[in-house]
């Protein structure tokens, strides 16, 4: 390695603004429903309104002779020709995983799915003609919600025989990592304490502000796909290998991207039907979803029921934790629908030392929207669970909630610590970011507050929410997925290349939908290569320009994708120096290398990298063997998961007459490694608070008894404003020095506001009201169930 890591770091640190925004936010970028090719027909989609019905005719006759409408094609046009979506990898071998065509030709399984799609001159004519497309539907039992998933009496899909997928188990005593639950539990029992619950994560919709949209232009060799996607290698490859077109002969370009949150990482059945259509049509063609499609087609998120049964000693320390989780699947196995549970049974121990623990976790299939990955994918709900039962077994012993995670969490002296779920957490220092929380927050202050209010028995009472947190991101090491039988591994990919004037383009495999990569990752190249950030250009998002990678989620493009970038300037300044030694005629060990200029030792003699650069384009003198054009690639799978960590303390107010509650105050303080770009950071972490707090308070997709959904707009799903929250107090600490997966001492953050404030603001909720003997109300904590909460047992609710 020949970066002199010694420099102090003029832009690793830097508050700058993002690159992308001044495009982004003057219109002049090129959304893909921007994108406007010759000839170019446009797709509406015709969807069922039914959750579960059998397709008995589809007449498109009237719909086909409309002004404008080229053609109109169902499944059984389309035949096998459409090829399958891509399902999950299964998490067990014996997973029940239905079929999934992008458009059944005979059977639909929820409301909203594809039956029929119509192709015309213009989009207003492809949606006018959706609505004459005439087709009759046996109307079937549909099954919602998880406990009539778990009976088994209606089925989602009757050839499947049950509406149970898979049962995924992890049980410490038998994996070796802990002892035997039911033991614990048997001793708690006897002497000690058991606290049994049952939580609630209710359905959330990622709501990304840019709906889903698709070109295709299938008019040269080369087919070439637009997508508003996370994942433009994931999708050329699932392309491929479902349709028999050979990789080299189709290109992926997400353009920019107007946000995902994990609602983008799926490749989609419209994507899936736009590629047939042009193929068939031998057209270029366009789909974009309108707000309400999106809202009730793009996958959802959580849907899960948690049993827990959590046990401790009487002075409260945890001796096993058993979960058993039931996840509602809805009507496929989406590409990581089963995966996202099993991520959480990771993390459900947090950052606490369990001596025993089982976890057990039941997939359901059901006639509603498939779920997948929603900002943190398993771990928030995780998160949530443990957080919550750490505060009840704090009210159950008698002490500060903060008191109770204390005597449970592992000391920053026992790092690196193998965990009860077999994770082995290179760094983490609570104590630190719990001091440093609790400081900012003023915790004991609003603690004194809350005594006066009790005392005084204030109408509108103040509750103190703690919640502390892990998360494994940075995802991730591509072995231990394989061996939790992932189909993709976690590698990333980078490129730099010096250009024969001296700038630097960097390639990166991973696809940015809203992070900020291109200012993030030119700090990083600046700092390592040593020239001007503006001399930098980052490239993304488009299979022919960064042909390898694998995208953006989990919290993996700094960690992986970073490290990646490290690797490949490092390549490109070896072989820098190797010219540099050449022209100066110095040996090579004598070189050092500082703000992008090579000297040589005790002389003022030196090459700066951009004239190195320019030499290289000439190819005029040079040493034998060395290959011409400073460029190098590098990719980096990292051996470990990375762990970034906080505390977030959260004060809300409480009407206790009509159940409305306030937030007053909310600090976090994260440790994520070192902090490449502050401001992009506080965007990530304000971003992430608002989706946590809105599960807390306000967002819930909910399906009546037939599979309609009724929170099927933005007057019925909450989804909260800048307006409708507080201002931040967001601080950090942190400790590179002891961050093991990568050199830049860096952690993930992309998730980490949205894991740590549900319980934090549940928790200051329960707190509120504690006294008046509340002990959990059911999320989103609307005024009706806190006010229900309240009088559950005076006959008043
Ligand atoms: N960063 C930094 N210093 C750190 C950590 C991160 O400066 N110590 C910067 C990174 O350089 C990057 C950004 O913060 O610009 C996020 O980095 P990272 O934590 O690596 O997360 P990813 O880039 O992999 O993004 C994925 C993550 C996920 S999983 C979801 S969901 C999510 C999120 O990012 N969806 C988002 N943030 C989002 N932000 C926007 N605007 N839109 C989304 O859809």
């Amino acid at each position: 390695m020949t970066a002199t890591q010694d420099r102090p770091a003029a832009e690793i640190g830097k508050d700058r603004r993002r690159k992308e925004d001044q495009r982004l936010i003057t219109g002049r970028t090129r959304w893909t429903d921007n994108i406007t090719l010759p000839g170019m027909l446009h797709l509406a989609m015709v969807r069922s309104p039914f959750a579960h019905a059998t397709i008995t005719s589809i007449d498109t006759e009237a719909a086909a002779a409309s002004t404008n409408v080229v053609t109109v094609l169902t499944g059984k046009d389309f035949g096998e020709e459409l090829g399958a979506c891509i399902n999950a990898w299964p998490i067990t071998p014996d997973q029940k995983t239905p079929a999934h065509s992008p458009m059944p030709a005979d059977r639909v399984a929820f409301a909203g799915e594809i039956v029929a799609v119509v192709v015309a001159r213009s989009a207003a004519a492809a949606r006018d003609a959706a609505e004459l497309v005439d087709v009759e539907y046996d109307e079937l039992p549909a099954v919602v919600g998880i406990k009539k998933a778990l009976e088994d009496q209606v089925l989602a899909h009757p050839d499947l025989g049950t509406n149970k997928s898979a049962l995924w188990v992890f049980d410490s005593g038998e994996a070796g990592t802990g002892s035997d639950v039911e033991a614990a539990i048997e001793t708690a029992r006897a002497d000690g304490i058991v606290i049994e619950r049952e939580y609630r994560q209710q359905r959330l919709i990622p709501a990304f502000m840019e709906p889903r949209s698709v070109v295709v232009d299938p008019t040269s060799e080369q087919l070439t796909m637009w997508s508003a996607t996370q994942i433009p290698h994931i999708l050329r490859f699932a392309l491929a290998a479902t349709t028999g077109v050979p990789e080299s002969k189709i290109r992926v370009i997400a353009p920019d991207v107007g946000g995902g949150f994990g609602g983008k990482l799926q490749t989609t059945p419209e994507e899936m039907i736009a590629w047939g259509v042009a193929r068939r049509l031998g057209k270029p063609v366009k789909y974009t979803e309108t707000r309400s499609e999106s809202l009730m087609a793009a996958h959802h998120g959580r849907d899960q029921v948690q049993t827990l049964t959590l046990t401790a000693d009487k002075d409260g320390k945890v001796t096993g934790l058993k979960v058993h989780l039931d996840a509602d699947l809805g009507a496929y196995v989406a590409i990581v629908g089963g995966g996202v549970p099993v991520l959480g049974a990771f993390m459900f121990n947090a950052i606490y030392k369990f001596p025993a623990y089982r976890f057990e976790c039941q997939t359901v299939l059901t006639n509603t929207t498939f779920t997948d990955a929603y900002r943190g994918a398993g771990r928030p709900e995780a998160t949530y669970a443990i957080e919550r039962l750490m505060d009840e077994l704090a009210a159950e012993v008698g002490v500060d909630p903060l008191e109770i995670r204390e005597r449970n969490w592992i000391t920053h002296e026992e790092f690196p610590f193998t965990t009860v779920a077999g994770l082995e957490y290179d760094t983490g220092n609570y104590e630190a970011a719990t001091a440093k929380a609790k400081e900012s927050f003023g915790y004991d202050e609003l603690r004194r507050e809350q005594a006066e209010r009790r005392e005084r028995g204030d109408r509108v009472q103040l509750g103190i929410g703690v919640s502390t947190f892990t998360e494994m991101c940075g995802l991730a090491p591509s072995r231990v997925l394989g061996s939790l039988d992932y189909g993709a591994g976690g590698w990333e990919s980078a490129s730099v290349r010096m250009t024969p004037l001296g700038k630097v383009e960097v390639v990166t495999g991973a696809s940015a939908h809203g992070q900020g990569h291109e200012t993030a990752f030119s700090q990083i190249v600046a700092d390592r290569l040593g020239v001007p950030f503006e001399d930098v250009e980052v490239l993304h998002g488009d299979t022919q320009v960064a042909p390898k990678g694998l995208d953006t989620y989990g919290s993996r493009s700094l960690v992986v994708g970073g490290e990646a970038l490290v690797k490949a300037v490092d390549k490109v300044i070896d072989k820098a120096k190797v010219l540099a030694a050449h022209l100066l005629e110095a040996n090579a060990d004598d070189l050092d290398y500082a703000d992008g200029r090579f000297t040589v030792r005790g002389t003022d003699q030196g090459k700066a990298i951009q004239e190195l650069a320019t030499a290289t384009f000439a190819g005029h003198d040079y040493p034998e063997g060395m290959e011409l054009t400073l460029d190098a690639d590098a990719t980096y799978d990292p051996v470990n998961f990375n762990y970034p960590h906080g505390t977030h303390l959260c004060a809300m107010e409480v009407d206790t007459e009509t159940g409305a509650v306030k937030m007053r105050k909310y600090t976090c303080c994260d440790d994520i490694g070192t902090i490449i770009n502050p401001l992009i950071v506080a965007g990530q972490v304000h971003g992430g608070l608002v989706q946590g707090i809105a599960q807390a308070l306000w967002e819930e997709a909910v399906y009546d008894d037939a599979g309609t959904l009724v929170s099927g707009s933005f007057v019925d799903y909450l989804l909260p404003t800048a307006a409708d929250t507080i201002s931040f107090d967001v601080v950090h600490t942190d400790d590179p020095s002891i961050c093991t997966t990568n050199t830049l001492g860096t952690k993930g953050v992309g998730e980490a506001g949205t894991i740590a404030s549900t319980p934090a603001v549940v928790n200051a909720v329960v707190d509120a009201v504690r006294h008046l003997g509340v002990s959990d109300v059911q999320m989103p904590c609307t005024p009706e169930r806190v006010w229900r909460a309240i009088h559950a047992h005076d006959g008043a609710a």
